[in-house]
């Protein structure tokens, strides 16, 4: 079942990654990474977070939700930048804006459990994801949790479409490579995924 799914490798070439690199940079100056935490549990992930646009994408102790603001700092998000919604507009198959850009940020070891973007209330829009640095093993099964999955190596400069029968399909990160890409200066990873939340 593959339909809805689109690897687009090296989307973005060098010099259009760096300029992508340069305006989260200044972004994620106004809207720091954070480390949000489970419900329930309230453990901490591994993976860092942020939000651009008119909604975010958060978890805490009371849930996942989106909401206009950062946790921590109590300011609207940033605007999400034009080559990114750019990005959207040319592949996305969709009349109307996204919403809500979050930000995802691996350092080694992070990972991301296997789960499905389900907290939007039009899935009749695809999710939209464009990785930044290190190379990742993305993982990708069907639409139970218990199905079987198959991996994927996301890139630098990759962009990923999860859409139409595609888009309620389980995935998640299973690991960064360490090392595999210059482009950030510290390392790591940085993964934006674009959703519409609303229904227009
Ligand atoms: C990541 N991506 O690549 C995590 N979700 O870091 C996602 O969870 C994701 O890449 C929906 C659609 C595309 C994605
Ligand atoms: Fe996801």
């Amino acid at each position: 079942m593959t339909s809805g799914l689109k690897h687009l490798p090296g989307y973005f070439d060098r010099a259009a990654q760096e300029e992508l690199v340069a305006l989260l940079r200044e972004a994620l100056a106004k809207a720091p990474l954070y480390t949000p935490v489970m419900p329930k549990s309230g453990r901490p992930l591994t993976v860092r977070m942020s939000n651009l646009g008119s909604l975010g994408w958060v978890s805490d102790r009371g849930g996942y939700r989106y909401q206009p603001t950062h946790p921590e700092t109590g300011q609207p998000w940033p605007a999400i930048p034009g080559p990114v919604m750019a990005v959207w507009r040319k592949v996305a198959q969709y009349p109307h804006e996204p919403e809500a850009c979050l930000v995802n940020y691996y350092r080694e070891g992070a990972k991301l459990g296997l789960h499905r973007d389900e907290d939007e209330e039009d899935f009749a829009a695809p999710v939209v994801s464009v990785s930044l640095g290190d190379t990742a093993i993305f993982r990708i099964g069907g639409l139970e949790r218990q199905g079987k999955t198959e991996t994927l190596k996301l890139s630098s400069g990759d962009v990923l479409v999860l859409g139409g029968p595609s888009r309620l399909r389980y995935h998640g990160i299973d690991r960064v490579l360490s090392g595999t890409s210059t482009l950030l200066k510290d390392g790591g990873r940085l993964n934006l995924t674009l959703r519409r939340v609303t229904k227009p």
